[in-house]
């Protein structure tokens, strides 16, 4: 190990780890205000890992599942309150408060350095603090970006050495190039009163106190990948966004890649690892998965988008995963994995709600005797973090350094009425709007109340770094001279009948849909125009063996204008928050379909 031991009153010398000055000006900075007993610099080799996991081991951190069954897998029980985003305590810190934007919770940078510092002040005596030099994306890859995150958390070394690229590699990459996102994170006390996630956009910088939460700690995924990058993109033209990738490859062996945004715990990552309905897998249809959370978007030098997922592994929701809704999820968690907040059974394996293996949990996400009396085994945001390689359905281009050309862009959350399965926009503008006009029901990936229908615009709303007036000009901009850019759907997996159940099967059944978003792509696969955009008729999908109701059939395909009318008033109030920063092509185009639908 890469251990300096030092002694804790004195700040550290700055030589030790890095050859950048500003990387180990900035360490030392950083371990005078913390005050660790121990600086440890990651390469992210398997000793250094086998020798963290042997300590949380012992510590009581993580907790060995049956090695058997599940060789080399661990569960970690999280703080009891600290099991989610925390987005009011998430705030974005720019000089000018408009920046941020109303979609942002906002404070002076002057004022959250001296408020989070306050709290840095010592926090990690007693403890090590870890340097973690990590890359977004591939290696080698233009696209990718780097950043370091010094942390007081050992399972934060653990995650990130799975959820990225980190270690020497890393290192090497922001020695040669200079530049790197700072993240500094400390566990602090887990006292929800005490926590705080800051981003600096200006200062490429990220602070976060008091949670070891994924979305909290592991600074590389949506602080820097999403609030930090997006900032940087809308300088540099390029999209950092809240996306899977997945490739369809149809029997004739082409390939067209999808990029589909849905809020957090929407159904990213099963979309992502869809297998094929039976009768399209013995055609020779097959999905390739690129990503399951964020995509990294470019135009190349012939006009078309290229993206690529800047993160290496996953970090899944557990409930509802099982071997008939995503079997390539459950075979890639088999082995190397880290489980947080499951369920434990008898025998030492994770267990979680819709797992359905025969199997009864004995121990909830707590710890506890398993009381079906004081609600799930597991908890609701319980995950697996897990190195994308081990997917069956990866694909080889993940790892291309030039990213995949992207055909088209998805927009879609949980609406259980009026969105009908699927739309098309009509152009770019129209697609825009459409994301921007995104709502969704929230979900467990984040504190507070769940099943509350909020606008989420292109599910960046916890996640855009900048203000989203700013941020919808911005994806306007794309639509120039030489640009071959995507086209736009919009979808809903989650539309409820009368008796409150899915009218949708979902999960392998959704390939009917891609299916015809890439006939419409090539110009093969028909629809009817509405005011809202290009909707199929039922016959133009291929539903041959799927169980659709009477009310699933009238309701998965139409078009509700008085519905649609009401949705565009409310859509229309939305922008107007934003005021006259809101770019005016998208209030034209908000004005121009209230005035089809007749509103
Ligand atoms: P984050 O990691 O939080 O960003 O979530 P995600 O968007 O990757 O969501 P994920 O794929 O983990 O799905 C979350 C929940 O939605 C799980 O309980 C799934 O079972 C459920 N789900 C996913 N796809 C479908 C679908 O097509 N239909 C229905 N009814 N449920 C789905
Ligand atoms: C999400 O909430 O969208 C996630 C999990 O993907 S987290 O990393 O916590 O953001
Ligand atoms: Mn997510």
């Amino acid at each position: 190990m890469n251990a300096i031991t030092k002694d804790a009153s004195k700040p550290v010398a700055g030589a030790a780890g890095s050859r950048l000055a500003a990387l180990n000006a900035w360490v030392a900075e950083v371990a005078a205000l913390a005050r660790p007993d121990a600086i440890h610099w990651c390469d992210g080799s398997d000793a250094e890992n086998a020798a963290l996991v042997a300590r949380m081991q012992a510590d009581g951190t993580l907790i060995k599942l049956d090695e058997k069954a599940h060789p080399n897998s661990w569960l970690h029980r999280s703080h009891p309150d600290d099991v989610a985003r925390v987005e009011h305590l998430t705030f974005v810190c720019t000089r000018e408060r408009d920046d941020a934007g109303p979609n942002n919770h906002w404070m002076a940078p002057a004022e959250a350095h001296a408020k989070i510092d306050a709290l840095f002040d010592g926090c990690m005596r007693g403890r090590t603090m870890y340097v973690i030099p990590y890359c977004m994306g591939p290696i080698d890859s233009p696209l990718s970006r780097c950043g370091v995150e010094i942390t007081d958390s050992p399972y934060v070394v653990a995650n990130m050495r799975i959820m990225t690229r980190m270690g020497a590699p890393a290192l090497a990459r922001i020695e040669r190039e200079g530049r790197f996102v700072k993240g500094l994170h400390s566990i602090g006390e887990l006292d929800p009163e005490r926590r705080f996630i800051m981003h600096f956009p200006e200062e490429a910088t990220i602070k976060s106190y008091g949670s070891g939460y994924g979305g909290n700690a592991l600074l590389g995924k949506k602080c820097h990948a999403l609030r930090i990058a997006s900032w940087q993109a809308r300088q540099e033209g390029w999209l950092a966004e809240h996306m899977l990738i997945l490739g369809v490859e149809n029997p004739q062996g082409e390939t067209h890649y999808i990029a589909a945004a849905f809020p957090s715990a929407c159904g990213k990552t099963n979309l992502a690892m869809l297998i094929p309905p039976e009768g399209y897998r013995a055609q020779g249809w097959k999905v390739w998965t690129v990503g399951d959370d964020i995509c990294w978007m470019r135009p190349g030098a012939d006009g078309r988008l290229y993206a690529i997922n800047p993160e290496a592994g996953f970090f899944g929701v557990a409930p509802g995963t099982s071997a008939k809704s995503n079997p390539n999820a459950l075979a890639t968690i088999q082995r190397d994995t880290l489980f947080t907040n499951v369920a434990l059974t008898e025998d030492g394996r994770p267990w979680w709600e819709g797992l359905d293996d025969g199997r009864t949990p004995a121990f909830d996400w707590r710890g506890r005797p398993f009381d079906p009396g004081k609600g799930p085994a597991a908890h609701p945001n319980s995950r697996f973090t897990v190195s994308a390689q081990q997917c069956p359905s990866w694909s080889p281009k993940a790892e291309d350094p030039q990213g995949v050309p992207i055909s088209a862009i998805v927009f879609g959350g949980r609406r259980p009425s009026l969105v009908p399965l699927v739309f098309e926009a009509r152009d770019w503008t129209h697609g825009v709007l459409v994301g921007a006009a995104m709502g969704s029901e929230t979900t467990a990936a984040a504190t507070g109340a769940v099943g509350v229908l909020r606008r989420d615009p292109m599910a960046m709303k916890p996640f855009c770094g900048y203000n989203f007036a700013d941020y919808f000009a911005h994806w306007l901009s794309f639509d120039k001279p030489g640009a071959r850019l995507p086209k736009i759907f919009h979808v809903n997996w989650f539309r409820k009948g009368d008796d409150g159940g899915f009218l949708w099967p979902g999960f392998g059944e959704n390939l009917r849909v891609l299916e015809w978003m890439i006939g419409r792509v090539e110009g093969r696969a028909g629809a009817v125009e509405t005011p809202i955009g290009h909707l199929p008729r039922a016959s133009d999908l291929n539903l041959d063996g799927v169980e659709l109701s009477e009310e699933a059939r009238a309701r998965l395909f139409a078009f509700d204008r008085a519905g649609w009318q009401a949705e565009f008033e409310s859509i229309g109030a939305y922008l107007d928050e934003y005021g006259p920063r809101m770019p005016q092509a998208l209030k034209d185009e908000q004005r121009r379909i209230a005035q089809a639908l007749g509103g």
